[in-house]
């Protein structure tokens, strides 16, 4: 089929509560959402690079001017029958791998659409639901977050991720286990700490967490190595891992025991992948992580959720969490299981609404052939 349109719609939706995390506060999602169409069929995609360069060097800004000066001139017009064809066209463009995630993200849309299979089918998904969890950011004070954990417990969350940093550590980690003696908990850092606070990393082991997501900086693996010879939790790699190559240097170095997945962060689904395959021979536990994605991109993250290495729940919640309205249908949780189901059309299996999209809109562009 040809690629006969591309449309970039940068938008912003506000957050239902701001997310604070080690490296900052959100409180508008601002993003790219892709839309290629070809064959009479619509493809969509959603560029997951933030405001800032905060989470990793890209911003929308960057991604931007990555997919409109080099990846959509580089694909408009031309035929293609699979991603795999279409990741041919734009392999010269080194970095920027969430830029390239985005049109990738579409392409994929667009062939799954034409061959009538859902997403999930055409990764090589096994599961008709997922099992997900919820990512409570830095509250103000250990009982504000009690609070918060209790109430997302009670909506039927069974995995809860707080975000941690140098002043809050073990004491909101250690209040929560203590309201929680059974909860699948586990904390995330997003780099905030250095070797030079193992001793206070150590202090979570006596927590039983999950895992402890990307204490260390967000380039590093050998340090991770290190640090992950004295910690009984495992360490999970998040940041790190902006390529195959990261995952091999992981694995090599045995840096940690598991991988937080965003396709995003390692430039699409056709890589995200090859490092699940690769994860999965080496016995690496993977799980799905999230970027406050819209209903695009949280379908997509379901959809690559039902591979069969992606082992532990994932960071993907209801649509309620995030925002008071959506630009598709929202997403709700499975109560009973703390699972979200699988949409079952083809492709991403969601519609976007346009008049929603255009109300959240801050400026677009169209390349044609
Ligand atoms: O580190 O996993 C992270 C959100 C934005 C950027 C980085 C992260 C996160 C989350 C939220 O933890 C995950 C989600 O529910 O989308
Ligand atoms: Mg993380």
């Amino acid at each position: 089929m040809k690629i006969e349109h591309i449309t970039l719609h940068h938008i912003s939706m506000p957050l239902v509560h701001p997310f604070r995390t080690s490296f900052g506060v959100e409180e508008e999602r601002e993003c790219i959402i892709v839309e290629v169409r070809g064959a009479g069929l619509t493809g969509w995609g959603e560029c997951v690079a933030m405001d800032g360069p905060w989470y990793s060097a890209e911003t929308t800004t960057t991604a931007w001017h990555i997919l409109t000066q080099f990846l959509c001139p580089m694909l408009i017009g031309k035929e293609i029958t699979s991603p795999a064809d279409a990741n041919k066209y734009i392999k010269r463009v080194r970095g920027n791998p969430m830029a390239r995630a985005g049109i990738e993200n579409a392409i994929w849309d667009l062939c799954a659409k034409s061959e009538g299979l859902p997403l999930a089918q055409m990764l090589g998904g096994v599961r008709e639901r997922v099992p997900v969890g919820v990512s409570i950011g830095i509250q103000p004070t250990i009982d504000a977050l009690a609070k918060r954990v209790a109430g997302f417990v009670e909506q039927g969350y069974g995995r809860i991720k707080c975000k941690i940093e140098p002043d809050w550590t073990y004491e909101p980690l250690a209040r929560i286990r203590a309201d929680f003696p059974d909860a699948l908990l586990m904390a995330d850092a997003n780099s905030a700490f250095t070797l030079a606070d193992a001793d206070l990393l150590r202090q979570l082991d006596a927590l039983d967490l999950l895992m402890i997501e990307q204490p260390l900086g967000y380039d590093d693996i050998a340090d991770h190595a290190r640090l992950q010879r004295e910690l009984t939790t495992p360490i999970c790699l998040d940041e790190s891992i902006h390529a195959i190559a990261d995952a091999q240097a992981m694995i090599d170095l045995q840096a940690g025991r598991i991988i937080n997945m965003k396709q995003g962060r390692v430039g699409g689904l056709s890589i995200a992948k090859q490092i699940h395959d690769m994860a999965q021979s080496a016995e690496i536990q993977m799980w799905c992580g999230g970027m406050l994605e819209t209903g695009i991109g949280r379908a997509i993250n379901i959809h690559l959720a039902t591979l069969p290495n992606f082992t532990l729940p994932g960071d993907i919640s209801a649509t309620e969490r995030y925002y008071h309205e959506d630009i598709t249908e929202h997403f709700v949780l499975n109560k009973a299981d703390s699972t979200m189901s699988v949409p079952t059309a083809p492709g991403i299996g969601v519609t976007v609404q346009r008049d929603r999209l255009a109300s959240v809109r801050l400026r677009q562009e169209t390349f044609v052939p």
